[in-house]
């Protein structure tokens, strides 16, 4: 028994090389997972559930078939995609999940969170996030005409790489307050998340106990997942 956690694929039609490995492992490694986690991110934006633009619906429907075929399938948001609603969670059969989520993951306590509010030092990003995650603002949000919104996250998306050149790494990096923070308030599980692109295994020490930080990479130039048992994770990066 074993369940699978990827996160930042970024899937949008213009990538093709990474669809078609996306497709491939659906159909290899995912498939013969217990369950399957990804951790946000999955599409590089998500304008609204009722976007039906053929290629989300294809990804909505390769998942769907991988859930039909017994692998639980569990969604959380990311920065890009957290407008993905209900009803794009029931086209794949996806639960979706908060950020963050303990599970209890083949006897250990284990965190999932995508990863942005790990970055505690991004102060202009966590601005913007309150911004967009507040209920009443989505609402009004998703009240527009789809082009309209696609128009506004065009822009959104090139202020913030406009800003991006501006931030020192660091400042778009998980820091030790906000891992510890979050380890400390869930009894210093194992943490699993994405976001930074940064691949690595952290073991942080937290108020003197050890702690496990795995963090997932993206799939801008390959894929890679996590794979974790009962004798714990490994990391896997999959051919191009
Ligand atoms: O995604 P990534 O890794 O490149 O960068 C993130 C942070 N940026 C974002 C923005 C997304 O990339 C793009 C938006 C996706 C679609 C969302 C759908 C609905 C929103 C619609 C809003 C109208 O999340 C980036 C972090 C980085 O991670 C590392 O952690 O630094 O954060 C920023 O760059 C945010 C900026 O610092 C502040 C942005 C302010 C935007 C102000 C609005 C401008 C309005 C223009 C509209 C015409
Ligand atoms: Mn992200």
């Amino acid at each position: 028994m074993h369940s699978i956690f990827i996160s930042d694929l970024h899937l949008s039609p213009d990538r093709a090389r990474i669809n078609e490995i996306f497709f491939r492992f659906l159909s290899g490694p995912a498939a013969r997972a217990e369950a399957l986690y990804i951790l946000g991110d999955l599409f590089e934006y998500w304008a609204g559930d009722d976007d039906d633009d053929p290629f989300n619906c294809t990804v909505l429907t390769a998942l769907r078939g991988l859930a039909d075929g017994g692998v639980a399938l569990y969604l959380m948001h990311g920065n890009r995609d957290f407008l993905l609603g209900n009803k794009a969670a029931a086209a794949c059969r996806a639960a979706l999940l908060p950020d963050p989520t303990l599970i209890e993951l083949y006897g250990t306590p284990t965190l999932l969170m995508h990863g942005d509010t790990l970055c505690t030092d991004d102060l202009r990003y966590l601005e913007f996030r309150t911004q967009v995650r507040n209920p009443a603002w989505q609402q009004q949000f998703l009240a527009q005409q789809l082009a309209a919104r696609k128009e506004l996250i065009a822009g959104v998306r090139s202020k913030s790489n406009e800003e991006k050149k501006l931030k020192a790494d660091a400042i778009m990096d998980a820091t030790e307050a906000g891992v510890a923070a979050a380890l400390r308030e869930h009894g210093y599980p194992r943490l699993i998340h994405g976001h930074t692109h940064r691949p690595a295994l952290h073991h942080p020490l937290i108020d003197g106990r050890r702690c496990e930080r795995w963090v997932l990479g993206d799939w801008y130039e390959s894929g890679s997942y996590l794979r974790c048992d009962s004798q714990g994770c490994q990391s896997i990066a999959l051919d191009r």
